[in-house]
This record gives C-alpha cells, sequence and structure tokens, in this order.
C-alpha cells in the first residue's frame, strides 16, 4: 500500500528511503514516523586520478600530482558518504588515467563483475582520473553484466585546492549507487552534480568542474543526496550486452589517427604493421578521409584490417554511412554518433567476436 508521500516521491523518480513500520495503518504514517529503510552497501574502487590528487598550496587547482591520496584517506575526508551508504573501500590501481591500459580495463571490469555478483554489495562507485574516465565507464557498461547501479566519478581539482569538486562528486556518486531508482540504467557518472550516461559522456572541457558532458543530454541530477531522473539510455548495455568481462582476458590492438587536411597515410600503415586490427580515422566534418589517405585505407582494409570512420568533431551528430565516403563500396564501418575514443572501446570489442565489417557495422549501430 503505498503512502501520499511515497507515490509523490516515486513519482519524482526517487525512491522513498523508508519502509513501513508493522502494525501501524500506512495512511497514518508519514516519513517522519516510518522506520529508515536498510542502508545500501556501496564499494568504492580506487584507481587514481585526480580526485586522488594533491597539489602543493590551495591555489593550485591545475598544477598538482594525480593519484596520491590512498582510498582510505579518500573516504575519511567524506565522513558523510556514511549518511547515504554505508561503504567501503578497494584501492585496485594508484594511476593517472591518461596511462590506463587494455589491461587495466579488463582487471577492473573483472573486479566490478565479481563485487556485482555479491548479495552484500548494492552498488559500486569507480573513482578514476577524468582523462580516461569516459572510455572505462564505457567499457563497463558493455561488459558487465549487473543492473546494479555502477558510477564512475573523478574531479577536475585535487581536494588540495580552493572550491575542490572532488568530495560532493564522491558524494553524489555513493548517494546514486545507493539509489534504487539508479539500477538497470546502464553505467553511470556523476559530475557537477550531473548524472550522465556512461554510453554518451565525455570530457569537453580541460580545466573546468562542469568539463562533463553528454551531447544527448543528462539523465538526471544529484541534490543533496536524492537523485533526480530525467530520461533513461535506449543503447544495449550490461546485462543486454551481447560482451561479457568473464569470457575476455585481452583485448584486440585497436589504434586512432586523427585527421588533417593535410594527413598522409603513414600513421595507418605504421599502426597496422605493429599489429593493430581496426584502425580510427577520427575524421574532419561527417568522418571524411582526405584524398591522400582513401587508397590507403582501401589497402589496408584489403588486407583484413577494419577501417572505422569517426570524427574530430564532438559534441552531437553522428557519421552517416555512405555519406562522405562510399563505405558499402569500401566494406568500412562508421562510428556512428561515437567519438573516436568511445569507438575504439567498442571496435575492440567487436573484434572479439567477429571481424566481418557488416557485423561489426551492426555493433556500432546497437551499442
Ligand atoms: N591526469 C588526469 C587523470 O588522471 C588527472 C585527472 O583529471 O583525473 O585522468
Amino acid at each position: 500500500m503505498k503512502t501520499s508521500l511515497t507515490k509523490l516521491m516515486s513519482a519524482m523518480g526517487c525512491a522513498l528511503a523508508f519502509t513501513l513500520l508493522p502494525g501501524v495503518p500506512a495512511q497514518a504514517q508519514t516519513a517522519t514516523t516510518v522506520a529508515p529503510a536498510k542502508k545500501a552497501q556501496v564499494v568504492i574502487l580506487a584507481t587514481g586520478g585526480t580526485i586522488a590528487g594533491a597539489g602543493a598550496s590551495a591555489a593550485n587547482s591545475a598544477t598538482y600530482q594525480a593519484a596520491k591520496v590512498p582510498v582510505d584517506k579518500l573516504l575519511a575526508s567524506v565522513p558523510e558518504l556514511g549518511n547515504v551508504a554505508n561503504v567501503r573501500g578497494e584501492q585496485v590501481f594508484q594511476i593517472a588515467s591518461e596511462s590506463f591500459t587494455n589491461e587495466h580495463l579488463v582487471k577492473l571490469a573483472k573486479r566490478v563483475a565479481a563485487l556485482a555478483k555479491q548479495p552484500d554489495v548494492d552498488g559500486i562507485v569507480v573513482t578514476h582520473g577524468t582523462d580516461t574516465l569516459e572510455e572505462t565507464a564505457y567499457f563497463l557498461t558493455l561488459t558487465v553484466h549487473t543492473s546494479k547501479p555502477i558510477v564512475v566519478v573523478g574531479s577536475m581539482r585535487p581536494g588540495t585546492a580552493l572550491s575542490a569538486d572532488g568530495a560532493l562528486n564522491l558524494y553524489n556518486a555513493v548517494a546514486t549507487a545507493a539509489a534504487p531508482a539508479a539500477a538497470g540504467k546502464g553505467v553511470l557518472v556523476t559530475m557537477n552534480d550531473e548524472i550522465l550516461s556512461g554510453r554518451d559522456v565525455a570530457k569537453t572541457i580541460n580545466i573546468r568542474p562542469d568539463a562533463f558532458k553528454s551531447p544527448w543530454g543528462d539523465l538526471g541530477m544529484v541534490v543533496e543526496g536524492q537523485t533526480y531522473w530525467f530520461r533513461a539510455p535506449v543503447k544495449r548495455h550490461t546485462v543486454n550486452s551481447e560482451f561479457d568481462i568473464e569470457q575476455i582476458e585481452t583485448l584486440p590492438a585497436v589504434e586512432i589517427v586523427y585527421g588533417s587536411g593535410n594527413a598522409s597515410a603513414t600513421a595507418y600503415q605504421a599502426y597496422a604493421n605493429a599489429g593493430a586490427k581496426a584502425l580510427i580515422h577520427a575524421g574532419t566534418g561527417n568522418g571524411s578521409v582526405s584524398g591522400a589517405v582513401v587508397p590507403a585505407l582501401r589497402e589496408l582494409r584489403a588486407k583484413g584490417i577494419q577501417i572505422i570512420r569517426s570524427s574530430r568533431v564532438t559534441g552531437g551528430g553522428f557519421v552517416i554511412r555512405n555519406a562522405e565516403q562510399p563505405d558499402d563500396q569500401y566494406d568500412w564501418v562508421v562510428a556512428h554518433d561515437l567519438n573516436p575514443q568511445k569507438a575504439r572501446i567498442l571496435a575492440a570489442l567487436a573484434l572479439t567476436k567477429t571481424n566481418d565489417a557488416k557485423s561489426i557495422q551492426r555493433i556500432f549501430l546497437e551499442y
């Protein structure tokens, strides 16, 4: 029997975190009389980054060392976490995320998947550097088969800086990981009070707290420990994904080459010679390819290397198949709305399943 308060809060998309007292008519119970619900059990996996960074002075908001503060100190610095969940921490790595390799991705995802299977774990938070946070969030949403909330979070300023953003970002991440309404929405990212989809989010500014954006908009917001939802992802993720980290040990090499008007084929050929199985072209405009480069890409495709057209233009739109290049004729793939770094993640996973360009194109349209 739902009380009016429960109905109101569930309509707002935030579950009422109380249970009704037995023996007292539901109508007579309000938020002040019902017993507080059991607190969610949230595990925080720390990997490093600015959120674990430290600067020489409070004025150093951009000059600091990342990956210095251990997870226990991180948790101790935000005692309010205990108001929204029962939390415990694990130090998985302590690195700046510009060095987050495929091996780091696989190891982290396996740990997340193992924890998600535990009945005493209700949600998981991953603290992470912001430079490649978007790749990790996408990789987790593609490979971890759970509906439990998984939230990736970082910060743009170290905890030692004036107006540091890490503490509130972490508090928001834990509150979201503890929120029943966050379940089933794929991996999430909480930055700057916003809840973003791990699939769509990208770091769009390199030194401001409002750095993380999705071209398709936020999913919601976190305000004072409460989540508010306004949309949900439509692309395949987590339990609906054909990729499962429990069946993945390594990832094929996929490299990105940045397009320009004066581009040459050298970088593409060098990566292919070094063993790349797919090349992501970060093209100009709608994934366009310089005329000086097309013949080399066609040769590489003929040798079995996948050619995937993404765009250096980010912030909205998507590469349209057969628009700027005859993709059907060349047997190339378009990355749709994925930026080059996200396309690299999906291409690597797709290659664990198939080396057929048409199958890979289906995957790029579904995830
Ligand atoms: N070097 C950056 C990283 O670890 C710092 C940060 O923004 O987190 O991603």
